[in-house]
């Protein structure tokens, strides 16, 4: 039985990724930070039980990550532990690199010492792109990355200390460059559950109108699900190497608006309000990805498509406010 450690694991990828690994025979190991409400942190993998084995631990202690990583013997390591939120990190700057770039040394470190056998995987973002788009329209491996955020910039590092540690040692360790990915899992800070939530509530009466920031920028949106398929195969192709994740598609925060209110027949400008404070100092305007080498080598395709994805996020909230009606 192959072993798999993951930090993150609580998230949403961490957790989609967890039954992805069980689904097809693994062992799974988790680190999880302690939280003074462990209930709460803990929920989008509470379904799995004792499944999962979780251990305290922290990107920030490399001393603890050893020890995690010699009692678990891993064969592969997915590191998705993050500060994920882009607007977030303008405000907590060193935070989110402590965690983004040196959390990704820590773990490299510890790595290289305990299990230098085993595979790593490194959760990459195309954040790191910034405004660098190609003269096609699409980002891919080759697209300049100029990152517009202390998120992106921390991103950037991990990546980057990735690269080294596989040529410098040798080490199979790898990135997944990948586009927003969401769910019903994701967190409702996110724009696009955010967006769900709120029409879901307006619908029923609950709530009358949502606060956003920016609706002119586009992102190319798929599910975490598909994404976290994608991560298992690039950790196990044959060649260490570095892979776009993306759907080829792009949609403004505007479109999205306008397609998740219209499926409750509402228009969606009666009900949104503008918030500077959900605004970023610096943005990013656009996001399309183009994942044919993942495609080619891989043969990985999505199968949600923006509206299946909403579709889903928007069943799920719908029977959540119906259930605790
Ligand atoms: O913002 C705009 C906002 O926070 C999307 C993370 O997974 O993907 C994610 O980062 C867009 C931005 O995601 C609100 O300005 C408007 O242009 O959902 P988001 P993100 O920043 O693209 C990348 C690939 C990652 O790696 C990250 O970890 O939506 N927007 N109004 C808003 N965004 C939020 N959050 N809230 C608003 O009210």
């Amino acid at each position: 039985m192959k072993r798999a450690l993951i930090t993150g694991i609580s998230g949403q990828d961490g957790s989609y990724l967890s039954e992805y690994l069980l689904e097809n025979g693994y062992e799974v190991f988790g680190i999880i930070r302690r939280h003074s409400t462990p209930e709460n942190q803990e929920n989008r993998i509470a379904h799995l039980g004792d499944k999962v084995k979780t251990f305290y631990g922290d990107v920030f202690g490399q001393s603890s990550l050893e020890r995690i990583m010699r009692e678990v013997q891993p064969d592969e390591i997915y590191n998705l532990a993050a500060q994920s939120h882009v607007r977030i990190s303008f405000d907590i700057p060193a935070y989110t690199f402590q965690t983004n770039a040196l959390g990704v040394l820590n773990m490299l470190e510890a790595y290289k010492e305990v299990c230098p056998k085993a595979k790593f995987y490194q959760a990459s973002s195309s954040e790191m792109f910034g405004n660098s788009v190609n003269e096609n329209g699409f980002q891919d491996e080759s697209t300049k990355m100029i990152p517009v955020s202390p998120y992106g910039i921390a991103k950037l590092a991990g990546y980057n200390f990735i690269r080294h540690y596989r040529n410098a040692y040798k080490l199979h360790a790898v990135n997944g460059i990948l586009f927003n990915h969401e769910s019903p899992r994701r967190g409702t800070n996110f724009v696009t559950n955010k967006i769900v939530k709120a029409a879901v509530r307006i619908s029923l009466g609950m709530d009358e109108s949502v606060e956003l920031g920016n609706l002119d920028s586009f992102r190319d949106w798929g599910h975490s699900k598909d994404y976290v398929r994608a991560m298992h195969m690039i950790l196990n192709h044959d060649e260490a190497d570095d892979f776009v994740v993306a759907t080829g598609r792009t949609h403004s925060v505007r479109e999205l608006c306008n397609y998740v209110f219209g499926s409750f027949g509402l228009n969606w400008t009666d009900y949104v309000v503008i918030n500077d404070k959900f605004k970023r100092s610096e943005e990013l305007a656009y996001l399309k990805g183009d994942s044919h080498k993942i495609k080619m080598i891989l043969n990985w395709s999505p199968n949600y498509t923006f509206e299946t994805l909403l579709d889903e996020m928007i069943k799920y909230w719908v029977a959540y406010y119906v259930s605790v009606k």
